[in-house]
C-alpha cells in the first residue's frame, strides 16, 4: 500500500465531513484487515450515534410493475417476465391505512415507491394526497417515484414530504451494464431538484450485481463527494429475482457486503446506513455484524415493495437479543404502545421457534 492510499485514522477522521474522498483512499478503506476496519466504523459510529439506536423505515409499493426501465436487477421492469402482477396506483386512503399499520407495529417513517420512470403530472395531486394523509398520522414520509423534475420535486417539499429515494445503485463505469434507459447523470439531476426543494435526500445502491470492489468504492465516492451528504444511504443486496438479466448473478461474499457498510459509516459520518434489501438471505449474526459495522437503519416488515423481508416480530426480537433501540420509537407510541406491540412481537416469536424457524436461511 503506498502513502496517499494508507487509511488515515485519527480524531479528526472521526466526525469530520469530508466532501474530497478519492478513489484510491476509499478503496484503501476497503482493502485494509477486516478487523481494523470494522474499529474504525465502530469508532466513528459510536462518535456520532447511539450505536444501539436503529431507524425503522417500513415500504409500500403504490405502484406496482409495467415500469418502462431495464434496470437489469429490477423484477418490475416490464421488459422482463418475472411473474409479477402489474397494479395501478393505489387509492389514497387505502396508503393512509397501509401507513397506520406500519405506525402500529412501530415504524417511525413510511417510504413509498413507485414503479415509474418519472411521475406524470396526473399523478402528481394524488401523491401529495398521500404524503399530506401519512403525515397526518406522525410518521415521517418518504417517497421514490423515479426522475422529479424541479416543479415536481417542489410539489412534493409544499406537501411535507421529508425525504426522496433515488439511488445511484453502483459506479459510473458500471452504471451503462445494469440501466440503458437513463443515465447517471439524470440520477444526479434529480438528486439535485430533490436537494434545491429542500427535502432530505436519500441515495444509496445496491452490492453484488457482479460490480468490482472499485465499483463499490466508486458508489461511495459519488455519494461522499455530494454537496451535502445523503441523510439516508441504503445498502442494498441484490435480491436475486427469477426473470430478470441478474437472476443467476454469483452470490456475494458476505464480508464484502459487511465492508461496504463500514466503508459507508467511516466516509459519511452522519448519515444513517440503511441495511436495505436482502436481509431475508441473511442469518442474524450476519445482520448483527451489519450493525457493529455501523448500520443504523432497516427497512422493517414482511415486505419490501415486491419481494420478502424478514417478519417484524424476528427483527423485534433480534433487537431485544442485542439489546438495540429504535430510534424516535418514543416519539410515535406511548408507553403502553410500545409494551403491547413488543408483548405482541414476542407472542409470534415464540410461535415460529416452536415451528423450528428461528433462523433465517443463509
Ligand atoms: N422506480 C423508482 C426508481 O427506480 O428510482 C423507484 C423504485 S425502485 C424499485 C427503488 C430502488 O430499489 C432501486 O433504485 C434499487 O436500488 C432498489 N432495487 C430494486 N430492485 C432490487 C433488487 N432486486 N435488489 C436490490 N435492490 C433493488
Ligand atoms: C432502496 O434503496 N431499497 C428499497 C427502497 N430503496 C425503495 C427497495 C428495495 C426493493 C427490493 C426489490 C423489491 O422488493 O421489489
Ligand atoms: Fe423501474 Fe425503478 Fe425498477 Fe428501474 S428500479 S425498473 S426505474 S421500478
Amino acid at each position: 500500500m503506498n502513502a496517499v492510499a494508507k487509511p488515515v485514522f485519527n480524531k479528526k477522521a472521526i466526525t469530520d465531513i469530508r466532501h474530497d474522498w478519492s478513489r484510491e483512499e476509499i478503496l484503501a478503506l476497503f482493502t485494509q484487515p477486516f478487523s481494523d476496519l470494522m474499529f474504525q466504523a465502530q469508532t466513528v459510529h459510536r462518535a456520532n450515534f447511539d450505536p444501539n439506536q436503529v431507524q425503522v423505515s417500513t415500504l409500500c409499493s403504490i405502484k406496482t410493475g409495467a415500469c418502462p426501465e431495464d434496470c437489469a436487477y429490477c423484477p418490475q421492469s416490464a421488459r422482463y417476465d418475472t411473474g409479477l402482477e402489474k397494479e395501478k396506483l393505489m387509492a389514497v386512503q387505502a396508503v393512509i391505512d397501509e401507513a397506520k399499520a406500519a405506525k402500529a407495529s412501530g415504524a417511525t417513517r413510511f417510504c413509498m415507491g413507485a414503479a415509474w420512470r418519472s411521475p406524470k403530472g396526473r399523478d402528481m395531486g394524488y401523491v401529495t394526497d398521500m404524503v399530506k394523509g401519512v403525515k397526518g398520522l406522525g410518521l415521517e414520509t418518504c417517497m421514490t417515484l423515479g426522475m422529479l423534475k424541479s416543479e415536481q420535486a417542489e410539489q412534493l417539499a409544499d406537501a411535507g414530504l421529508d425525504y426522496y429515494n433515488h439511488n445511484l445503485d453502483t459506479s459510473p463505469e458500471y452504471y451503462g451494464d445494469v440501466i440503458t434507459t437513463r443515465t447517471y447523470s439524470d440520477r444526479l439531476e434529480t438528486l439535485d431538484n430533490v436537494r434545491n426543494a429542500g427535502m432530505k435526500v436519500c441515495c444509496g445502491g445496491i452490492v453484488g450485481m457482479g460490480e468490482e470492489e472499485s465499483d463499490r468504492a466508486g458508489l461511495l465516492q459519488q455519494l461522499a463527494n455530494m454537496k451535502e451528504h445523503p441523510e439516508s444511504v441504503p445498502v442494498n443486496m441484490l435480491v436475486k429475482v427469477e426473470g430478470t438479466p441478474m437472476a443467476d448473478q454469483a452470490d456475494l461474499d458476505p464480508f464484502d457486503f459487511i465492508r461496504t457498510i463500514a466503508v459507508a459509516r467511516i466516509i459519511m459520518p452522519k448519515s444513517h446506513v440503511r441495511l436495505s434489501a436482502g436481509r431475508e438471505e441473511m442469518n442474524e449474526q450476519m445482520q448483527a455484524m451489519a450493525y457493529l459495522a455501523g448500520a443504523n437503519s432497516i427497512f422493517y416488515g414482511e415486505k419490501l415493495l415486491t419481494t420478502p423481508n424478514p417478519e417484524a416480530s424476528k427483527d423485534m426480537l433480534l433487537f431485544k437479543r442485542l439489546g438495540i433501540h429504535q430510534e424516535s420509537y418514543e416519539l410515535h407510541m406511548d408507553e403502553k404502545e410500545q409494551e403491547a406491540a413488543l408483548v405482541k412481537s414476542l407472542a409470534d416469536e415464540q410461535e415460529s421457534i416452536k415451528n423450528d424457524k428461528f433462523f433465517y436461511t443463509a
